[in-house]
């Protein structure tokens, strides 16, 4: 039958989990799901699961998976898919689709998926044919793993998954990989060998350990300066001696300048968006001053906004791998500069040198964070100005610690905990996540406490969409719209799905609370009560509000 086709074909491609909402149109699936080696995980709504999918691509490189069903619950998925696709996450989404026989009648919860996921997926088709099922899947985890990977979607009517066939299996597939030439590791040593300030900028995916390691030495050898790109502080080590820090979102000024006065910008795996570029300011397009070296597995980004002056088809995993051929510079031009930029760091992201209005004192919040999370703890959030204490503030160390959507989905932090909980049980996992941005998915806490897993919500309570306010003091002073909130008690919120649940107030009650957390084994959230002034580690929205009154005057 096909739903038990399309299990077994899952269990040959090495699919462990799957993250689903159920739905009459693919109970044939369920069915086959009752007695496979898969683990499900049942969500409450389809944007968790989705999410939940993006954060298993995300830590393992291998497809997501996640099913949902027709029209509705596809709606809700497309949430998940948009944060694969710009963040170049291997997703499946299986969704279920009415009859053949009905198709364009508008039938019950009907929906054209070519045409609605067409712009966010690589590729979405539909499985006419029970026979083809093993040719398709095979081909669907081909194309969400290689080159630049991203969400693929699938629609399976319903009639096609009862039907009956005898089908050979597909071999399990294999990510397609390119390697740099050596005449292309030769340039790029003779680019090394005439630079006088060169710099790293590490993004995209297709990393490991390994991957990270590799470059990390490669790094050390040339005395390199290494920066990342926007939430992807995972893909280098933060301690470090080149480490000088990330590009993004309030980032350190004296970095944003150090680039855009470079000659060499070795860029890898990234394709300076536009939060990376800061805009588009960062490097001139089409032709950018410095001298470009872009390392990328997917051959459609390369010369696409920024004309390379060495392009390098290649996985940064494959990069990272042959980088033992490109020879160390004697007395590097740069040594000074390297450790200016990485004083700088040091200084930028110090939260012992952060004070700002209240009681609770974040800054002294990720100082003890430092010390007390375990250096492969993973870290979760969404998208809202407390993300900047985590990105600002924390020292990540390990590749695969790190879940943030580039896109700055809100809602991402808790279903990405509850996935990554569900595939690690026994690492630490602590989302982060603002008071707005936790209602969008706060639903999927009850997930985490139906399959036991302990995360660690930190519930950064400002009273408001604090991001929007702050855009709207800067451009509209003094007029609020739409941005304040009246929260519900999320301890007791917590405590309701049989989770553990604390406030916290002050900078003093957060470390024993969080310690209680641990201790409780059950989920947790740690409802954190800032003042709703402190919407910046450095500025407050009166002085924002000042500012702009002042330019108006
Ligand atoms: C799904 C989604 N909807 C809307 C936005 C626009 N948006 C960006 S940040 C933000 C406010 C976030 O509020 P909160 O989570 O409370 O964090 P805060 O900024 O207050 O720290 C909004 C509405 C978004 N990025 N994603
Ligand atoms: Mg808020």
């Amino acid at each position: 039958m096909g739903g038990h086709i399309l299990v077994d074909q899952l269990v040959i491609q090495g699919v462990q989990h799957v993250f689903c909402v159920p739905g009459e149109s693919y109970l044939a699936v369920l069915d086959g799901l009752y007695d496979a080696s898969i683990e499900v995980t049942v969500c409450r709504q389809e944007g968790g699961a989705a999410m939940m999918a993006d954060a298993y691509g995300k830590l393992t490189g291998q497809p997501g998976i996640c099913m949902v069903t027709r029209g509705p619950g596809a709606s809700n998925a497309l949430a998940g898919i948009h944060i694969a696709k710009q963040d170049s996450t291997p997703l499946i989404l299986f969704v279920g689709q009415i009859e053949r026989g009905m198709r364009e009648r508008e039938a019950f919860q009907e929906m054209d998926y070519r045409a609605v996921f067409g712009t966010q997926a690589k590729w979405v088709t539909e499985i006419d044919q029970v026979e083809r099922i093993p040719e398709i899947l095979s081909r669907a985890f081909h194309v969400a793993t290689s080159g630049r990977p991203g969400p693929v979607v699938i629609a399976l009517p319903e009639d096609m998954l009862v039907e009956m066939a005898q089908v050979a299996d597909a071999p399990r597939y294999e990510v397609i990989d390119s390697v740099p030439a050596s005449s292309q590791l030769e340039a790029l040593s003779r680019r090394l060998g005439d630079a006088k300030k060169p710099i790293a900028i590490l993004g995209g995916t297709r990393w490991s350990q390994v991957a990270v390691d590799q470059f990390a030495d490669f790094a050390a050898r040339l005395q390199l300066p290494v920066a990342v790109q926007f939430r992807r502080q995972m893909l280098f080590p933060t301690d470090h001696a080149c480490f000088v820090g990330d590009v993004g979102l309030g980032s350190n000024p004296a970095l944003m300048q150090y680039i855009k006065d470079a000659d060499l910008i070795l860029l890898v795996g990234g394709r300076m968006s536009e939060i990376a570029s800061q805009s588009y300011t960062l490097l001139d397009i089409p032709v950018p001053n410095q001298s470009l070296v872009h390392v990328y597995p997917d051959v459609g980004e390369l010369n696409r906004v920024y004309r390379a002056d060495l392009p390098i088809l290649a996985s940064p995993a494959a990069f990272a791998a042959s980088l033992g051929a490109v020879p160390a510079v004697e007395a590097p031009a740069w040594s000074a500069e390297l450790t200016r930029m990485r004083a700088s760091y040091l200084a930028w992201t110090d939260p012992s040198a952060i004070s700002h209005p209240g009681a609770l004192q974040m800054g002294k919040v990720m100082e003890l964070l430092r010390s007390a999370l375990p250096q492969d703890a993973i870290l979760t959030n969404g998208a809202g100005n407390y993300a900047t204490w985590l990105h600002r503030f924390h020292r990540f160390t390990r590749y695969g610690t790190q879940l943030a959507p580039t896109s700055g989905s809100m809602g991402y932090g808790l279903p990405a905990a509850v996935g990554a909980k569900r595939i690690y049980p026994e690492r630490t996992v602590v989302c982060f996540a603002g008071d707005g941005c936790f209602m969008m998915h706060g639903q999927e806490f009850a997930t985490a406490v139906q399959y036991g897993l302990p995360i660690i919500v930190i519930l950064i309570d400002n009273g408001m969409y604090g991001t929007i306010r702050m855009h709207q003091e800067r451009h509209y002073p003094a007029r609020p719209s739409a941005t304040a909130l009246k929260n519900p008690d999320f301890a007791a919120y917590a405590r309701a799905f049989g989770g553990h649940g604390e406030h916290v107030e002050t900078t003093e009650e957060f470390g024993p609370a969080f310690e209680r957390a641990r201790a409780s084994g059950k989920p947790a959230i740690l409802h954190c009560l800032i003042d709703p002034e402190t919407i910046t580690p450095t500025t407050t929205l009166q002085k924002i509000r000042e500012q702009a009154l002042a330019t108006l005057s």
